[in-house]
C-alpha cells in the first residue's frame, strides 16, 4: 500500500518517523527521472526496510534542508501475512468480534492489520517458525473497515475461539485488549464494543441474584419501582456512628440502599468492622419502626486475602451484601472473590472507581465492553452512569449501558454506537445504577434513559438537601412515587414540600428533552450513521449538538 507525504515540512514528519521508529536513514544520491539531482533515503528500521521513502527532493532554501517534492512512503509491516479478509462473513457462534476507533501514521488498511497481527498470531516481522495452516486458522480477521480518511476509521475484527485459552478471560483481554494500545504507529485506539459467542458465555456464572433477586430482596418485584440508594456523605471523616446515624436518617426518609463511598473502607476514625455493625443495628430499627426491608453494601475492597476476611466477617454478623470497586480490583481477584461470594450467596454491587481513565479519550476502551465483562462475571449491580449528573456521559450513550445490564437481547445499535449482542439464557439481567451529582429534579430523566429497572443513588443530592438526610431521601421518595403516578416531579412537589424545596435549590431535568433527542437520533439514523462515518470517533460526542437542535423547534 503506497501513501503520500506531501511537500515542505515533510522533514517534520520524517523526523518524527525516525524518532518513534528509532530508526537510522540511508542516504542515496541519485538523479530523478527529470534529470535533477535528489537523495533516496531509506528508512532503516530494525535493519529490516520497513518504511521506504522514495523520489522525493532535497534543496537547500535559505541554507535549509527542505523537503520539496512529493515523496511516497512504503509500507512493509507485520511481515507481509495477510489479515484483511474484507469478504469474511463473521462466525457468530465462533468468532469474538471487537470494533475499534483507529487513526495513526499509517494508511487504515495498515494499522487494522497491525492491530489483527499483534493481537493474535503476528508481530512485527516475518517469521521462520509459523506454520501457514495454523496461522490460517487462528489469526484474527479484520473483516470490515469503514474509513473516515485514508489513516483514520473503524475497524472490525473477528478472533476464532480457537485462538484462546476461553476459560481464561485474563488471557482473552491480554489478547484482544493488550499490546496493542503501544503500537507506535497509533493515534488513536479505542475499543468501542465487543461480542462475546453463546459459547465463552457459558463458561460464565453470570450475576447470580443480578435484578430480580435484588428486586426480592428489597420487595419491588410486583411494583416494579426504581430503587433509591444513597452513599453516606462527606465520603470520609465521619465516625461509625455519625456514620451509621446519616444512613438511618436516609432510610427512614425513604432509601432503599445505602453504601460506602469509594474512599471509605478501613480507615481510623471509621473502623469498617464498627461501621458494618453499628449499620446493621441502624437496618434492624428501621425494619422494626417501618416493616421495610432496606439494605446496605459494605465495601469490602481490597487485596484478595483482606477480601475474603471480610467476607466471612460479614458471614458472621449475619449479613449478605458486599460492595466491589471493580476496575480497581483487577480481574483475576475480582473473579475469585465473587465466586467466593456467590458460593457465600451475597449480592454483589460494583463501583467503577477509576474506570474513566480509559473510557475517556482517543486511547483506551469504551464502557460498553466493562459492562459487558462485569455481566459475565456476575456483579448484581452496576454503576452505569447517570448522561444528566457530574459525570461524563451523553443519556443515549449511558441508554446503552444500561441495555447491556438488563436486556437479553441487545439491538443492533450501531447508530447509538455499540454492537448487537444476545445474552445467554444462563447471564441474568442486573441493576444498573444511575450515580453521580444525582438529586431528585433529575429522576424524571432518569427514567427517561433507563426505564425503571435502575437503582437511583444521591450522595449530595440527599445530604445536601436544604433541610437534612431524611427530607433530601424523602424527596428523592416523592420523585420516584410521581414517576409511579404518571405525575412530573414539578407536579408532584405540589403535594411534596421536600421534593419542592430540592427542585428549588437544583432545578429540575426535564425528560422531554432527552425524549426529543432519542426520537431525532432514532428518525435520522442514517444521518447520525453517516455522520460518524464521516467524522470519526469525534461524533461520539454527538449530546451537545443534538440538544442544541432539539431546543431548535
Ligand atoms: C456519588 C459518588 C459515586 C459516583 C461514582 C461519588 O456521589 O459516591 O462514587 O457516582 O460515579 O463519590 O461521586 P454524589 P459513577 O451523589 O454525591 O455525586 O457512578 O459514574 O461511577
Ligand atoms: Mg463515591
Amino acid at each position: 500500500m503506497d501513501v503520500d507525504f506531501v511537500g515542505t515540512g515533510c522533514g517534520v514528519s520524517l523526523s518524527k518517523i525516525i524518532r518513534k521508529r528509532k530508526a537510522v536513514l540511508r542516504n542515496d544520491k541519485k538523479r530523478d527521472d527529470t534529470g535533477q539531482s535528489g537523495t533516496i533515503i531509506t528508512i532503516l528500521e530494525n535493519k529490516e526496510p520497513q518504511v521506504k521513502i522514495v523520489n522525493f527532493m532535497i534543496e537547500r532554501i535559505n541554507n535549509r534542508i527542505t523537503l520539496t517534492s512529493q515523496t511516497r512512503v512504503i509500507l512493509m509491516v507485520y511481515g507481509g501475512y495477510k489479515y484483511l479478509e474484507l469478504d469474511y462473513e463473521p462466525d457468530l457462534e465462533n468468532d469474538i468480534i471487537a470494533w475499534h476507533w483507529v487513526s495513526g501514521e499509517m494508511p487504515i488498511e495498515k494499522l487494522s492489520e497491525a492491530l489483527a497481527a499483534e493481537s493474535s498470531v503476528g508481530t512485527w516481522t516475518e517469521l521462520k517458525t509459523v506454520n501457514m495452516e495454523v496461522f490460517e486458522k487462528l489469526r484474527a480477521k479484520v473483516f470490515r473497515i469503514e474509513k473516515v480518511s485514508e489513516n483514520s476509521g473503524f475497524v472490525w475484527l473477528a478472533y476464532p475461539l480457537d485462538h484462546f485459552d476461553v476459560k481464561n478471560i485474563l488471557q482473552i483481554l491480554a489478547s484482544i485488549r493488550g499490546n496493542i494500545y503501544g503500537l507506535a504507529e497509533l493515534e488513536a485506539l479505542k475499543f468501542l464494543d465487543v461480542r462475546f459467542p453463546r459459547k465463552l458465555q457459558k463458561l460464565f456464572k453470570g450475576p447470580r441474584f443480578g435484578l430480580e433477586g435484588v428486586r426480592n430482596r428489597v420487595g419491588t418485584n410486583v411494583s416494579r419501582r426504581p430503587h433509591i440508594g444513597t452513599i453516606v456523605k462527606p465520603k470520609v471523616g465521619l465516625a461509625p456512628k455519625e456514620w451509621a446515624e446519616v444512613a438511618y436518617n436516609a432510610f427512614i426518609g425513604g432509601v432503599d440502599f445505602v453504601k460506602d463511598d469509594e474512599n471509605l473502607v478501613d480507615q481510623e476514625f471509621c473502623r469498617w468492622e464498627d461501621r458494618v455493625n453499628a449499620v446493621l443495628e441502624v437496618i434492624d430499627k428501621v425494619k422494626d419502626e417501618t416493616g421495610r426491608t432496606v439494605i446496605y453494601s459494605p465495601n469490602i475492597t481490597d487485596r484478595y486475602s483482606r477480601m475474603l476476611e471480610r467476607m466471612d466477617s460479614l458471614e458472621e454478623m449475619g449479613w449478605d451484601i458486599a460492595m466491589l470497586d471493580v476496575y480497581m480490583i483487577g480481574y483475576s481477584a475480582l473473579l475469585d472473590i465473587v465466586e467466593e461470594l456467590h458460593n457465600g450467596g451475597f449480592i454483589i454491587h460494583a463501583h467503577r472507581a477509576g474506570h474513566t481513565a480509559e473510557t475517556r479519550g482517543v486511547f483506551g476502551c469504551e464502557y460498553n465492553v466493562f459492562a459487558k465483562i462485569w455481566r459475565l462475571i456476575g456483579v448484581d449491580q452496576l454503576h452505569t452512569g447517570t448522561g444528566v449528573g457530574k459525570m461524563e456521559g451523553s443519556p443515549l450513550i449511558i441508554r446503552g449501558y444500561g441495555k447491556i445490564c438488563t436486556k437479553k437481547n441487545i439491538d443492533e445499535a450501531l447508530h447509538l454506537y455499540n454492537l448487537g449482542f444476545n445474552w445467554d439464557d444462563t447471564i441474568n439481567p442486573l441493576m444498573p445504577v444511575a450515580s453521580g451529582g444525582l438529586d431528585a429534579g433529575k429522576v424524571d430523566a432518569l427514567i427517561e434513559i433507563y426505564g425503571k429497572d435502575l437503582v437511583i443513588q444521591a450522595g449530595g443530592g440527599i445530604h445536601g438537601h436544604p433541610e437534612g438526610s431524611v427530607s433530601g431521601a424523602k424527596s428523592m421518595r416523592c420523585a420516584v412515587e410521581g414517576v409511579m403516578q404518571g405525575k412530573s416531579s414539578p407536579e408532584k412537589a405540589k403535594e411534596c414540600k421536600e421534593l419542592k424545596a430540592a427542585l428549588d435549590k437544583w432545578g429540575y431535568s426535564d425528560p422531554q428533552e432527552i425524549r426529543k433527542i432519542s426520537e431525532m437520533v432514532e428518525e435520522n439514523k442514517d444521518k447520525y450513521l453517516k455522520k460518524l462515518f464521516t467524522v470519526g470517533y469525534e461524533a461520539f460526542d454527538i449530546s451537545e449538538e443534538l440538544q442544541d437542535e432539539s431546543k431548535k423547534d
